[in-house]
């Protein structure tokens, strides 16, 4: 028997998630060609804190710098609007927030253990279940708002090329997963985090987010603009960037993509 993913049921969210901020507003479309577009669409009708936009397939879904993103039917393809009054500096930690939530919302709904890998990526056994796309824009040194798009592999299918890196949950689990009790399980979790983020825990975030990655102490390959560092990562620091020990000495790295060395 073929077991096709079905569209998603949205109903099942909206009546059982009862949280403050996160998922109070959801939207939800069959296909469209980016969550993290149509957020940005919405902020000018001056939509509230905590917006979730969702859709089953998505024809643009893109990654950081313009990367494609992969978004068949049966994934977890939604963005999360937010105004967050913290210093831009920050902006990482809501980056580090999100993938600390997506990680405690599959650990709770599959008893999966993934890992965190730097700035942006989630992982199963090195393959790639998930990615988070930041979009953060500030005026004078505040925050305007933030959108964060949330891909992440369930029931769908994976592109030919995509095989070798990436993973879904049912192929980890052997069956498909409901989506609806991982989206609540998820957004609960953001609930939470994003409430240490608002109250400034940066501590709290950083650690969280150290306990599901294994960074610190790992030799790596750093790559941004055509930029190519290698180091030992030793710490990670306030604002959530990586500090590296290269031959130059200690360098801060803000962004990039980072590679394992062995
Ligand atoms: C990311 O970018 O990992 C961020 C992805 C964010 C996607 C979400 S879906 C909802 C929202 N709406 C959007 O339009 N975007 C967000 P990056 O680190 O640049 O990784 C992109 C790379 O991941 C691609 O170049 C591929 O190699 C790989 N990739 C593409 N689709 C994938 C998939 N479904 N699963 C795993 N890897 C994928």
């Amino acid at each position: 028997m073929i077991s096709r993913p079905s569209y998603f049921a949205i109903d099942k969210v909206t009546q059982n998630l009862k949280i403050q901020t996160i998922g109070k507003n959801i939207f939800h479309f069959k296909e469209i060609d980016s969550t993290n577009l149509y957020v940005k669409k919405l902020i000018k009708d001056s939509i509230e804190e905590g917006t979730v936009v969702i859709a089953d397939i998505q024809t643009k879904g893109r990654g950081r710098k313009n990367r494609k993103w992969s978004s068949h039917k049966g994934g977890l393809w939604f963005s999360i609007l937010l105004y967050p009054d913290i210093s831009p500096k920050y902006g990482m930690l809501i980056t580090m927030a999100s993938s600390i939530s997506v990680v405690q919302g599959i650990e709770s709904t599959t008893d999966l253990k993934t890992e965190i890998k730097w700035p942006n990526d989630i992982l199963i056994n090195g393959q790639k279940v998930c990615g988070i796309l930041t979009e953060l824009e500030s005026k004078k040194n505040k925050i305007s708002y933030v959108i964060v798009g949330i891909g992440l592999n369930v029931n769908n299918s994976l592109d030919d090329d995509l095989k070798s890196v990436a993973t879904t949950l049912k192929q980890e689990v052997g069956k498909q997963i409901s989506r609806e009790e991982l989206l609540i399980s998820i957004l609960k979790k953001y609930d939470e985090n994003y409430n240490r983020v608002k109250s400034e825990d940066y501590n709290f975030i950083r650690d969280s987010w150290l306990k599901y990655s294994k960074i610190i102490g790992k030799k790596i390959q750093v790559e941004d603009e055509k930029i190519v560092e290698t180091g030992v990562v030793t710490d990670i620091d306030d604002n959530g960037f990586l500090i590296l020990d290269t031959i130059h000495g200690k360098t801060r790295i803000v962004s990039g993509d980072i590679k394992y060395l062995h």
